[in-house]
C-alpha cells in the first residue's frame, strides 16, 4: 500500500506513535509517505521506502496568521496524487481531520482517509465553542475513525455526538527497543548511594500535574532515600523548579530536559509517577511497564486500561498525593511485591500492546477500507 502519514512531528504522544507506526508499515513492505511540517523526530535512521513531504507555510506579510491549514491541506492533495496514496491516515483530528478532508475534495472520492483520535483533540479541543463543530465535522467526514482509547471513544461520543463508528486501536510500544536495560552505569551517576529512583516524563503542561509528583516525592524521601528525575520540558517547568528549591529537594531532584530517545533512561526508574489530570491513553505508563517499571498513576482516562491496578501498577484519585506517596513506599519496601508487578508489567505490555499485533490491527482497517473501494462504496 502507499500510505501517508500525517502528524505533528516534534516531541508528544501522538507524533511518536504516528512516527513508529510508519516505521512498522514501511518494515512490513508498505511505502510511506510523511506529511508534516518538519521531520518528525523519531524517524531514525533512513529507511528507503519511508518519505518526508515537507508542510512549508507561506509567511507572506498580508496573513496575520500563517496558512498552515491550507498549505497542508494542498501538500497532501499533491502527495495524494503524485504518488498515488490508497491510504491517508492523520494523527490528531485538530487540524488534520479538516485538512484531509479538503485535500479529498481536491482530489476525489478515491483517497481514504484514516482519523486516529489521540486525546487532547478531544477531551480539551472538544470543549471549545470554536472548535468543536468542526471537530464532529472532520470525524463524521472522515472514511475510518480510531480512538487510543475505549475512555476516549466514550467521551468523544457524549462530548461530540458524533454517530460514526470508532475503531479501538491501543497504542504501541515497541519491545525490540523498551525492555530492562542493564543501567547500573548510570545508575551510580544519578543514585550513588543505592537511592531509589523516582521517574516523571512529561511535557510539564498543567494537566499532568507535576506538582503532584514533587508532593509525592517530598513524602516517600521523607521515608526512604530516593531521587527524583523529571524528564520533559513545558510551561509548568520554572514553577516546579521553584517548587524543589522551596522544599529544599534541589540536591535530590534532576531535571533531565528532553531526552529524544527515553528508551535509554526508563531502566533507571524504580517507579514512575504520572499523576495527570486526564490522560486519554498514557504512552509513558506503557513505555515504563515494557521495561520493568512499576507505575503508579491517577484513574483517569484511559490509564486503567493500560495499567491494572494492583497487578502492574497502583492507580488512586487525583491529587490524592498522600494515596501516591503510601503506593509507591510500598512498592519500594516490598521486594517480592515490586518484583510481581515488574514481571507482570512487562508481560501486560508485550501481550496487550505489542508492536506487531497493533500494527496489524491497522494494517486491517486499512485492507478493510480498500476492498470498499474496490466494492464501489
Ligand atoms: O500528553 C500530551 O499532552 C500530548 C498528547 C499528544 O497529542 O501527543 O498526548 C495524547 O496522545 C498520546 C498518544 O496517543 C496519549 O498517550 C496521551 O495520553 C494523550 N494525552 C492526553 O490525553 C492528555
Amino acid at each position: 500500500m502507499n500510505i501517508g502519514i500525517t502528524c505533528y512531528p516534534s516531541l508528544g504522544g501522538s507524533g511518536v506513535v504516528a512516527t513508529e507506526l510508519g516505521k512498522l508499515l514501511a518494515d512490513r513492505g508498505h511505502t510511506v509517505h510523511f506529511i508534516t511540517s518538519g521531520l518528525p523526530f523519531r524517524l531514525g535512521n533512513y529507511q528507503p521506502n519511508i518519505f518526508y513531504h515537507e508542510v512549508e507555510v507561506n509567511q507572506y506579510d498580508v496573513f496575520k496568521y500563517p496558512p498552515y491549514d491550507l498549505t497542508l491541506a494542498n501538500r497532501m492533495a499533491q502527495v495524494a496524487v503524485n504518488e498515488q496514496l490508497d491510504i491517508l491516515h492523520v494523527h490528531y483530528a485538530v487540524p488534520h481531520a479538516l485538512c484531509a478532508y479538503l485535500a479529498k475534495q481536491m482530489v476525489g472520492e478515491w483517497l481514504k482517509i484514516v482519523t486516529t483520535l489521540h486525546g487532547t483533540d478531544i477531551t480539551v479541543l472538544g470543549y471549545d465553542s470554536s472548535l468543536r463543530e468542526m471537530i464532529r465535522f472532520g470525524i463524521e467526514q472522515s472514511d475510518l475513525v480510531t480512538a487510543v482509547s475505549a475512555d476516549l471513544i466514550a467521551e468523544t461520543k457524549e462530548l461530540l455526538q458524533v454517530e460514526k463508528q470508532i475503531e479501538l486501536v491501543y497504542n504501541f510500544v515497541d519491545k525490540r527497543r523498551y525492555f530492562p536495560k542493564d543501567v547500573t552505569m548510570h545508575k551510580q551517576r544519578f543514585a550513588p548511594n543505592g537511592e531509589k529512583l523516582l521517574m516523571h516524563i512529561s511535557n510539564f503542561r498543567p494537566v499532568k500535574r507535576v506538582s503532584d509528583v514533587i508532593e509525592v516525592f517530598d513524602r516517600v524521601s521523607k521515608q526512604v532515600p530516593a531521587r527524583l528525575l523529571l524528564i520533559g520540558e513545558g510551561p509548568e517547568q520554572a514553577a516546579i523548579r521553584q517548587m524543589v528549591d522551596e522544599r529544599g529537594l534541589k540536591q535530590q531532584v534532576c531535571f533531565l530536559g528532553k531526552q529524544e530517545d527515553v528508551a535509554e533512561v526508563i531502566s533507571l526508574a524504580d517507579v514512575m509517577l504520572l499523576p495527570s489530570e486526564k490522560e486519554s491513553f498514557g504512552l509513558v505508563a506503557l513505555e515504563a511497564m515494557a521495561c520493568g517499571v512499576p507505575v503508579v498513576a491517577t484513574r483517569t482516562g484511559g490509564i486503567p486500561e493500560v495499567v491494572t491496578d494492583g497487578v502492574c501498577g497502583f492507580l488512586t484519585d487525583i491529587g490524592d498525593v498522600a494515596a501516591m506517596a503510601e503506593r509507591t513506599l510500598q512498592l519500594l519496601q516490598d521486594h517480592e511485591l515490586y518484583e510481581a508487578f515488574s514481571r507482570a508489567s512487562i508481560e501486560r505490555s508485550n501481550e496487550t500492546f505489542c508492536h506487531d499485533k497493533i500494527a496489524s490491527q491497522y494494517e486491517a482497517l486499512y485492507q478493510r477500507l480498500l476492498s470498499r473501494k474496490e466494492l464501489g462504496r
